[in-house]
């Protein structure tokens, strides 16, 4: 099945509610939707979201280098070869949506040809996984507030709460307030995006000893190499290493560095190939995963549950799946929909989702 197209398509939508947090914010979904098509006519789709402020990547950028560099290597090869494919891509330093989004679409494409679900061909644990809702920077009601309506709504009951600003007692006011709203039971960790230095970070934990916290995750810079091993080796709950484990050996690096106890995997940036030798190496060194976010839309946040409802390990607590609620439209034809608290995987063949072309046709902004 001869690769005969790579389209690298960019697109805006906006969202309702931005989404703010240490290192950035995000007010509209400014995306590149990949297809790869073959020569029996099927075509894959993935979404790559630009994040500068996480690994430099821009939207014209991961349109440029899909069609200035990923397509010309690309097409022509059998869409089965992904390691030859995936030798090619690598020749390229960085740009891991852009080459996540690729890898993904292939899979789309060669799991449909297979007549099966991605999801069933990576492993088919499950159908669902439980949900986790990611809360951006706000006043400490405002974000109880709209916790306890996407709790109300969607049934969701485990938040990440963004943190990492200055002073310290915003966020820890943030998470008290949570606790108060939402009671005992609901689960809470935190994100600091690198927001906060290594003594900052340790002096919000300690204020939060009793706030029952589940995961820590980036609080410092991994760049801050001492400070942030004096950090995690205080840290009792797993400290969760995000867009300082972009890769295996960032993976190995930080966890054998004593820079992270736990890993966050992003579909987003490593695709199915990549997230699959992550999770991999995680489970062999003995640590705990969680399926992140990469403030997704629906086409990312269903690779992201199709990737983690596959196995064990990545649906054994909840992912983070939820924050295309906060864009005002998307582009899939069936939207998504959590029920009691959890996302099923699509259960088309690939993905399993459908790219609707009127919406596409609206959003897309090369003409
Ligand atoms: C997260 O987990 O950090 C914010 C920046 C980014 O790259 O991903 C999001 C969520
Ligand atoms: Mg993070």
């Amino acid at each position: 099945m001869r690769i005969t197209a790579i389209d690298a398509i960019p697109y805006r939508i906006p969202y309702v509610k931005p989404l703010k947090f240490a290192s950035g914010e995000v007010t509209h979904a400014d995306h590149v939707l990949v297809r790869v098509h073959t020569a029996g006519g099927l075509v894959g789709h993935a979404d790559a979201p630009p994040r500068p402020f996480t690994y430099g990547e821009t939207q014209a950028g991961i349109v440029a280098v899909i069609d200035g560099i990923f397509a010309p290597q690309l097409v022509g090869l059998d869409a089965d070869r992904r390691a030859v494919l995936h030798a090619r891509m690598h020749r390229t330093v960085g740009n891991p949506a852009a080459k996540a989004a690729v890898d993904m679409a292939v899979w789309d494409v060669l799991t449909q040809a297979w007549g099966t679900s991605v999801n069933r061909a990576l492993g088919g644990f499950t159908d669902r996984m439980r949900v986790c809702h990611m809360l951006g920077f706000d006043a400490p009601a405002a974000m109880a507030q709209e916790a306890s309506a996407i709790r109300d709504r969607y049934g969701i009951t485990t938040f990440k709460v963004k943190v990492g600003r200055r002073p310290i007692d915003l966020d820890v006011d943030v998470v008290r307030a949570l606790r108060n709203t939402l009671g005992d039971k609901a689960e809470l960790y935190i994100d600091g995006n690198r927001g906060w230095t290594a003594s900052e970070s340790l002096r919000a934990l300690d204020m939060l000893a009793d706030a029952g916290l589940t995961l820590a995750e980036e609080l410092c810079p991994a760049d801050d190499v001492l400070g942030r091993r004096r950090l995690v080796a205080n840290c009792r709950i797993p400290f969760v290493g995000d867009e300082s484990v972009t890769t295996p050996a960032e993976v190995t690096r930080e966890l054998l560095g004593g820079g992270a106890t736990a890993v966050s995997i992003k579909t987003a940036r490593t695709g199915f190939t990549g997230s699959q030798e992550i999770l991999d190496l995680a489970r062999g060194l003995g640590v705990e995963v969680v399926m992140g976010n990469q403030i997704d839309g629906q086409l990312g946040t269903a690779c992201t549950v199709a990737f983690g409802a596959a196995h064990a390990a990545t649906s054994a607590r909840a992912g983070e799946l939820s924050n295309f609620l906060d864009m005002a439209d998307d582009l899939l034809t069936e939207p998504l929909r959590i029920v009691d608290g959890e996302l099923a995987v699509p259960s088309g063949p690939g993905i399993g989702v459908t790219v609707d072309p009127d919406k596409l046709a609206h959003y897309r902004l090369d003409g």
